[in-house]
């Protein structure tokens, strides 16, 4: 398939409300949106870099550079016999950058798809008609709005709880979540807050029956994961720290976690995504498909990764209205007994609201060969 032009396009959305967690706090989302055309199809893509280097070092900024002068250049008026290839061409442009690269990355896939007259869940090797989906709720002003917001997503039907954690707000709103909702499947994410001083702190929420902690330690770290997962009984789920597949192979060596978040978004796309999915099939590690608060046309390739067959515990596929008034696409997602329902038309299978799309746009701009 030949990539004849690529429209890189900055949106703002506004959250309901602000999202907490212990490395910075997110309310306006400004988001790279990439249009990518080729064989006479248009595909979509959606990079997951924020606005500020707190969750990782790529920003909207330092992808938008990369994009424009080394990526784009790689595959634009370049034939490519798959996506998996222009995932190769994209690695071969740059070393790291693997936000950047997975927004093109994926559009490639959904290019594919759509010129094969599938959907990406299918070219994918998805298995299941709809994804079991979780809730991620911020840190709170206090304890009763955290009960409170757990209690909401429960009746709206979420099948697992994330609450995040930080030092001083950990112990104590994870007792009382366990107190009113004995049975609810939780887990807690620090999004790398602790040290490997803090175990024994964090050994006491043995107690309460987590599901997991998500990436309690140092953004890079494996082997100080590694060590605290001795010391716990609860699992460590690694998602900061797997960046690639090679990353995620040291891990699993390591024993860093017994559990991974794969976010398509942050380990450089689907092909990516898809050898991480298998070495931790091999090894017999369940995985699960992490959010970074995307608009429609990321959650849409989430969606249809997390229909993979390793894929066994609810992932942050969250409704759009979770997050937005009114998503970039028509209809948005929409929890169905606890699920999201697994697009079957072609490509991403959802409708992008065209002039939604250019009425939160801040820039448009062209890429050609
Ligand atoms: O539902 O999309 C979602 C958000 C899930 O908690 C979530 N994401 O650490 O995984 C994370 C966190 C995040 C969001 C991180 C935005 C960085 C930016």
């Amino acid at each position: 398939m030949r990539i004849d032009r690529i429209e890189l396009r900055l949106i703002a959305l506004r959250l309901h409300e602000p999202f907490r967690i212990s490395s910075g706090t997110t309310w306006d989302r400004r988001i790279l949106i990439v249009r990518m055309e080729g064989e006479g199809v248009v595909a979509w893509g959606e990079c997951v870099a924020d606005e500020t280097p707190h969750y990782a070092y790529e920003t909207v900024d330092t992808a938008r550079l990369v994009i424009e002068t080394w990526l784009a250049p790689a595959i634009l008026g370049r034939t490519f016999e798959s996506a998996a290839a222009v995932a190769a061409a994209l690695e071969r442009a740059v070393r790291g950058h693997p936000m950047a690269r997975a927004a093109l990355e994926m559009a490639a896939w959904d290019l594919e798809a759509r010129v094969r007259g599938t959907s990406l869940a299918a070219l994918l090797g998805a298995v299941r008609p709809a994804v079991p989906s979780g809730v991620s709720i911020g840190i709170q002003q206090s304890l009763p709005e955290l009960v409170d917001r757990v209690r909401r997503y429960v009746e709206e039907g979420y099948r697992r709880i994330k609450i995040k954690i930080a030092p001083g707000w950990d112990i104590e709103p994870v007792a009382r979540i366990r107190d009113r909702f004995p049975d609810t499947p939780l887990m807690v994410d620090a999004n790398s807050a602790y040290t490997l001083a803090d175990a024994d702190h964090l050994a006491r929420l043995d107690t309460f029956g987590l599901t997991m902690i998500e990436q309690p330690l140092g953004v890079d770290d494996l082997l100080d994961h590694a060590l605290l997962q001795r010391r716990l009984a609860t699992p460590i789920c690694l998602d900061e720290c797997i960046s690639s597949p090679a990353r995620c192979a040291e891990a699993i060596h390591l024993g860093s976690g017994r559990i991974v978040n794969i976010k398509p978004g942050r380990v450089g796309g689907h092909a990516a995504s898809l050898r991480i999915h298998h070495m931790c099939a091999e090894a017999g590690i369940p995985v699960w498909c992490g959010g970074m608060l995307e608009s429609g046309i990321g959650r849409a390739h989430n969606v249809a990764l997390a229909a993979l067959p390793g894929f066994t515990l609810p992932g942050d596929t969250s409704a759009s209205r979770r997050y937005w008034a009114r998503d970039v696409i028509d209809p948005g997602f929409i929890l169905e007994d606890g699920c999201l329902p697994v697009p079957t038309g072609p490509g991403i299978g959802v409708d992008v609201d065209a002039p939604f799309l250019a009425a939160r746009s801040e820039w448009t701009r062209t890429l050609t060969a």
